[in-house]
């Protein structure tokens, strides 16, 4: 049975508010028989829903035969106790619904841990209700301030228990995760990597498995995806970048939560650059593309260039065939965000496009310069011709002489590496600074950080 109650102004959520957790509760495997909406100014405090409203909710889980009540909204341990005691069946809020979703498919150490310490995390404050609510039950001592009933004892023994437990759990995740944290490490260190990042079910393990050898799970579901996975994605020219698929994003996921999934997303935290998939079509793309934003906030993503990528248009042009879209959704994006992208992961229309966008991203805003080239130098004539857009080419005694398109970072590389060459006839590292003059810090996200180590294209 699905209850969720609107409140306030709450009138984003759409025209199928309930779509959502009906959603989660079939990804977790429960058969839906009923759903209740109520819209109410704010919550009643014992029992979140109105009175008449818990009324009907207990007649309907009769009538019915639920045996879950799950609840859209974010209920306290009390409430839930209460509505249990009237409804007479498990009540279950949105995180635990989702937990239970994770604790389904956590299948590496790490997410198993971090599963069950978020599970322990929100069982603390309910052990405290149930042993309150036996104290009472069982006719212990009074309980005022002084007197310790018997449920009180069982209670500090039990939350200490559970305490310990959580304080072992985390030991042992921060060893799985200082080897792991040591791992991306060296990965950003060694290759340009992109993290593609948004909200469950847009279609980030499809575009991944389109760019890459592949291998991730992509299934209608809330979070196919709980593990990250990566994998390289080529970038043609021989270049390539290390593209991560990861957990997705939802809305309201209790803080703890995210953070005990912090190391999932260490992975887009750390990489060079993030592409953002949302499902254009969904009625709520736009609520879901803020809570993304928000979430790459709250985990500390927030430095890198960003690409944001319009997904699924192949469902849209196939609605409006059918006559099933009312109002295309793509113009008005398109208006809004001009740099965004629209594909179809599943066609693969678009997806030139988004390799362009990452490779231009990876070589740093580009240039038309004259580049001179010392004959014996076969390296730096092998990375032009094959990395750079060459315009025109031409040689005299000593040199080629090179008319290149070629980006900044691209240029980075070649000085690091400690070739000697022109551009526009001056010494390269004199020439590059006046074409690329660094940028005033925060004004411009297509140059990373420089705590950001930038890691060298390999030619070899
Ligand atoms: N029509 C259409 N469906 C798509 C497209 N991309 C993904 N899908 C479908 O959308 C559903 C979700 O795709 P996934 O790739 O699993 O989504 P995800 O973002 O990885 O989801 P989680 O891992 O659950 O967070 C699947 O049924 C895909 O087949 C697309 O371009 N067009
Ligand atoms: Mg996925």
């Amino acid at each position: 049975m699905l209850v969720k109650v609107l409140l306030g102004g709450d009138d984003a959520a759409g025209s199928d508010p309930l779509a959502e957790l009906r959603a989660l509760g079939s990804t977790a495997g429960a058969t839906v028989v009923g759903e209740l909406l109520q819209r109410r100014v704010r919550p009643r405090g014992a029992t979140y829903l109105g009175k008449g409203k818990l009324e009907e909710l207990v007649r309907l889980v009769k009538m019915l035969e639920a045996t879950v009540v799950v609840f859209d909204n974010e209920l306290s341990p009390m409430q839930i106790r209460t509505i249990e005691e009237a409804v007479c069946c498990k009540v279950l809020d949105r995180s635990e619904l989702i937990l239970d979703i994770f604790a389904s498919r956590a299948q590496t150490r790490e997410a198993r841990l971090q599963v069950e310490i978020a599970q322990l995390q929100y069982t603390a404050p309910r052990l405290r209700a149930m042993w309150t609510h036996l104290g009472q039950v069982t006719g212990g001592a009074p309980m005022g301030v002084g007197t310790r009933g018997p449920g009180e004892q069982q209670l500090e023994i039990d939350r200490r228990l559970v305490h310990k437990r959580i304080a072992q759990l985390r030991e042992r995740l921060a060893e799985v995760q200082s080897r792991k944290t040591r791992e991306v490490e060296s990965r950003t260190l060694e290759h340009f990597t992109v993290g593609l990042v948004g909200y469950t079910n847009a279609g980030k393990s499809t575009l991944f498995n389109a760019l890459t050898a592949g291998g991730a799970m992509e299934a209608d579901q809330l979070f196919a995806t709980l593990n990250t996975r990566v994998e390289s994605w080529p970038l043609g020219g021989g270049a390539e970048v290390l593209l991560s698929d990861t957990v997705g994003f939802i809305s309201d996921l209790p803080h703890h939560l995210v953070a005990s999934f912090r190391s999932t997303l260490e992975e887009t935290v750390r990489a060079h650059a993030l592409v953002i998939v949302l499902d254009v079509g969904d009625p709520l793309a736009e609520r879901q593309y803020r809570t993304v934003l928000e979430v790459l906030e709250e985990i500390g993503a927030r430095d890198q260039p960003r690409v944001l990528v319009l997904n699924k248009i192949d469902a849209l042009v196939e609605r409006r065939q059918r006559g099933l879209l009312e109002r295309d959704p793509l113009p008005e994006w398109r208006e809004r965000y001009p740099e965004a992208i629209a594909l179809s992961a599943r066609s693969g229309e678009g997806i030139e496009d988004l390799r362009a966008r990452v490779l231009g991203l990876l070589h740093g805003p580009a240039r038309e310069v004259r580049v001179e080239a010392p004959m014996s130098d076969s390296r730096l004539i092998d990375f032009l011709e094959k990395r750079t857009t060459v315009l025109e080419r031409d040689w005299n005694d000593t040199a080629c002489v090179y008319r290149v398109r070629i980006g900044r970072r691209q240029v980075e590389q070649l000085l690091a590496r400690g070739s000697r060459f022109t551009i526009d006839g001056r010494a390269a590292a004199e020439a590059f600074t006046a074409l690329w003059p660094p940028p005033e810090a925060g004004t411009d996200r297509t140059v990373p950080p420089h705590r950001r180590a930038w890691p060298e294209e390999h030619l070899e």
